[in-house]
């Protein structure tokens, strides 16, 4: 990405974009609206948080502004042949534009607020922050912040292999105490950390992620152990430091069992494995003991836990979000567990990213599971949404249906699980534009808006007026 156009020019680009939207018109606007559905068809409960998400250094840019140090994902970007054509994150800076959405999830990087991982801090890189948060607020947008969305300060990697460390885990909670200080007057809720079980197993184990380690089973479950406690001392951090009212929480990609037929006994199973598989995270923090079946799997591997870790680890919460793209099907089996993974056969369905594979009922078991297992009274999903090819057509138009698809039937799922008494709070759509996507680089675009890489122009996708439909109506369309 470049860097040709200023923060202004793009603001004003991005809100040209947004209202762009109106050129494909909405059907509530149109002469046939009493061929609608009933208004209560497929509708969502009155205040239903509907926004959008992205992450810092997805969507940043400005790399080397105002005191920012690199991170982990800096270094791995800029290493030839990690990512997808050896694209990096570099480029201009994202600002927030509604579609009608009254929330926008963001991430703030750790290596803006503090360069060095810890030490002191770097005002100027809050600064960043405070801006958005008061543009957003002006907007009547309410800021929901992640800590850490996986630009680790390469300081903290380079000096004690990042969450190799149990000093990383209390850099953190510092890191969290300080933002929580500075923002908690505005931003009223916080989210820790995204996805242990992505950047955990893809970082530290499978080596395809920023930092590109592949550790043995030891240092691994070691690591994993040091981003739950650095969840849990954050948590604290933020009751200690923040403004009262402010509520805590996590963003996990949890793996969700999802029954291969909705009767008893695969339902029974699916919620056996849901807690089982995701023992390294969401089960230790909402539980504050890891699994027999897990102590057993990592033998004389395991770390040493104290009890006063584990109290730590799940300090209470007062929501969970969760990100939800595909499911792993679960059916009831004779043996020991309880339960078995059903592998997709070659045949089953994904979209454009070849993990992407197609499963709506996931976004009815995960917020059902989450709230059974654990009494969980406050949901959120915290991503969900899908890639796409996204060429533009000869007018220079994207109509993605195949997105809207996607969505209308995970959409569905959601709503079938709030009408059942789930309590599932809001929903935050991956992502507001496409942007850089990992080791994946530039190649697999998520955006409701497209972006030419070159211009940095926004234009909406015909998803963005979907979007815009459902949010208006609150329902699904
Ligand atoms: C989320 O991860 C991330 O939070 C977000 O930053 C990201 O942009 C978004 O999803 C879309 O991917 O290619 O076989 O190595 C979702 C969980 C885990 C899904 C890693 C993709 C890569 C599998 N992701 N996974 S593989």
């Amino acid at each position: 990405m470049t860097d040709q156009l200023s923060r202004r020019t793009f603001a004003k680009l991005a809100g040209a974009a947004a209202l762009g939207a109106s050129n494909i018109p909405l059907v509530a606007q149109a002469a046939e609206a009493a061929t609608l559905p009933a208004p209560t068809a497929r509708s969502f409960p009155a205040g239903f948080l509907w926004g959008t998400a992205t992450a810092s250094y997805q969507v940043e840019g400005a790399v080397a502004e105002d005191g920012r140090l690199p991170s982990i994902w800096d270094t791995f970007s800029h290493t030839p042949g990690k990512v997808a054509k050896n694209a990096t994150g570099d480029g201009d800076v994202q600002l927030m534009k509604a579609l009608g959405v009254k929330a926008y999830r963001f991430s703030i990087a750790w290596p803006r607020v503090f360069p060095n991982g810890g030490g002191a801090p770097n005002a100027n890189g809050l600064d960043f922050y405070n801006r958005l948060v008061d543009e957003l607020l002006a907007n009547g947008i309410q800021p929901f912040a992640t800590l850490y969305h996986w630009d680790l300060p390469q300081a903290l990697q380079d000096r004690g292999g990042g969450w190799e460390s149990r000093a990383t885990a209390e850099a953190f909670g510092k890191y969290a105490s300080y933002v929580a200080q500075h923002l908690t007057d505005r931003v009223k809720h916080i989210f820790t950390i995204n996805e242990f079980n992505a950047f955990m197993e893809l970082g530290y184990s499978i080596g395809v992620h920023a930092p590109g380690l592949k550790l043995p089973p030891a240092r691994f479950y070691q690591a994993r152990h040091n981003a739950v406690l650095g969840h849990g001392l954050a948590v604290q951090a933020i009751r200690a430091s923040g403004k009262s009212g402010t509520k805590v929480g996590l963003a996990e990609n949890l793996v969700v069992g999802v029954p291969v037929i909705e009767n008893a006994e695969h339902i029974a199973a699916a919620e056996k494995a849901t807690r089982d598989i995701n023992s390294p995270y969401l089960t230790v923090i909402m539980e504050g003991k890891y699994t027999d079946a897990y102590v057993a799997r990592m033998g004389a591997d395991a770390p040493r836990v104290t009890a006063d870790d584990l109290k730590i680890i799940s300090s209470p919460l007062d929501f969970v979000g969760t990100n939800i793209y595909q499911p792993t099907f679960v059916r009831a089996d004779a043996g020991k567990s309880g339960y078995a993974v059903v592998p997709n056969p070659p045949s089953y369905p994904h979209m454009i990213s070849p993990w992407l594979f197609v499963g709506p009922e996931v976004l009815y078991w995960g917020p059902h599971h989450v709230a059974k297992l654990w009494n969980v009274k406050e949901i959120y999903i915290t991503e969900n949404g899908t890639s796409s090819s996204d060429v533009p057509a000869a007018d220079g138009k994207v109509y993605d249906t195949d997105r809207i698809m996607y969505l209308r039937n995970y959409l569905s799922q959601l709503q079938r699980a709030v009408a059942d008494g789930v309590p599932v709070k809001g929903y935050f759509l991956w992502s507001l534009m496409d942007n850089f996507e990992w080791a994946d680089g530039y190649t697999n675009r998520f955006g409701l808006h497209y972006v030419d890489y070159t211009t940095q122009r926004r234009t909406p996708k015909l998803s963005a007026a979907f979007y815009r439909e459902v949010i208006g109506r609150n329902a699904v369309v």
